[in-house]
């Protein structure tokens, strides 16, 4: 016991996070992705919670004078805040911090899909440059696309701004029309994928937008059809997704996110056309650090 506010920490948690809180706080560290476990001393010191991922009832309900869930990350579906505002919990996350680099890597992810760069990148690495000759074409181009963003917020703005200069036409698909903005609105995702050849998924993780890229919103994007998500797994079908691409009733995928992570289904996993991430748009040092910072300094904001 140090006299300090107690804060709990998971030990996957950004070392930036670690570092900061420790010159001020007590840290209770404890695993992710076991059953919750804890001492019931620390149960009861423990004020405030920093965490990346999910934190469920079984937590909350465990720590009695908690005050403050501080995530680590904007989208914040993995906490369950239907039981944190039971008890009156504060729960923060880490907006606009991200935007750009998420933006960045959301085009980053659309180039690469349509390039097939991690494709030509093996002809190269294998050999096959040298032995076979030049490697075999994208059938796909930016060339004539129309973009549709699913989702029109601090992240999905910037995707469109970036993708002006590509001279593609942009559309987008949210529940309210975004003022000050002059891309065509859809009032449901069917009409904007009817409309597009290119959809980008950058819509929290609800129970609204949990499956609700499908298979006849994937089938509406037509054989040239490309299909991005930086923003949550749980929004896409992935057996309707699958069927897609190995019936090429969709050209193309690239995946930052999936459904059940870290497990990405084996059917994804073997489809040549789609390039597939490890949940990283935001994943550089810079930006890592200012989301761990803004994660402290809610948490101290909050105490003080
Ligand atoms: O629907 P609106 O007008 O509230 O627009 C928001 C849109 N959105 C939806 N669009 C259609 N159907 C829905 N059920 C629905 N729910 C939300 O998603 C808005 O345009 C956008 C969310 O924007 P922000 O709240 O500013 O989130 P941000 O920072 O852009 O991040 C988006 C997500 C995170 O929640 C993480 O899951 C992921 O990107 O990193």
């Amino acid at each position: 016991m140090t006299g300090k506010t107690a804060v709990l920490v998971y030990d996957t948690i950004h070392g930036r996070v670690l570092t900061r809180l420790e010159e001020k706080f007590e840290l209770i560290r404890v695993r992710r992705g076991v059953p919750p476990s804890i001492s019931p001393e620390d149960a009861e010191r423990v004020k405030g919670a920093a965490i990346f991922g999910a934190f469920g009832a079984d937590w909350i309900d465990l720590l009695p004078n908690l005050e403050i869930i501080a995530h680590f990350g904007v989208g914040y579906d993995g906490v369950d805040c239907a039981a944190a505002t039971r008890r009156g919990i504060i729960v923060t996350n880490t907006p606009d911090v991200l935007n750009d680099e998420v933006a960045d890597s959301a085009v980053a992810l659309l180039l690469n899909t349509i390039h097939q760069i991690p494709r030509v990148e093996r002809w190269l690495r294998s050999g096959d440059w040298a032995e076979k000759g030049s490697c075999p074409l994208s059938p796909m181009s930016m060339k004539g696309r129309t973009v549709g963003l699913y989702g029109l917020g601090r992240i999905g703005i910037e995707i469109a701004r970036r993708l002006e200069p590509f001279k593609v036409k942009i559309a987008y698909h949210t529940r309210s029309k975004r003022e000050g903005v002059d891309y065509a609105h859809y009032p449901t995702l069917l009409a904007l994928a009817e409309a597009v050849d290119t959809l980008i998924c950058i819509v929290p993780g609800t129970p609204e937008t949990h499956k609700a890229i499908n298979a006849e919103v994937l089938k509406a994007l037509g054989p040239n059809g490309v299909f991005i998500n930086v923003g949550r797994g749980t929004s896409v079908d992935e057996d309707a997704l699958i069927e897609a691409l190995n019936a090429k009733t969709l050209a193309a995928a690239g995946l930052d996110v999936f459904y059940d992570e870290p497990k990405v289904p084996q059917g994804l996993l073997d489809a040549e056309n789609a390039v597939l991430w490890p949940h990283i748009a935001s994943a550089t040092v810079p930006t890592r650090d200012a989301m761990g910072d803004l994660v402290v300094d809610n948490i101290i904001r909050w105490f003080a």
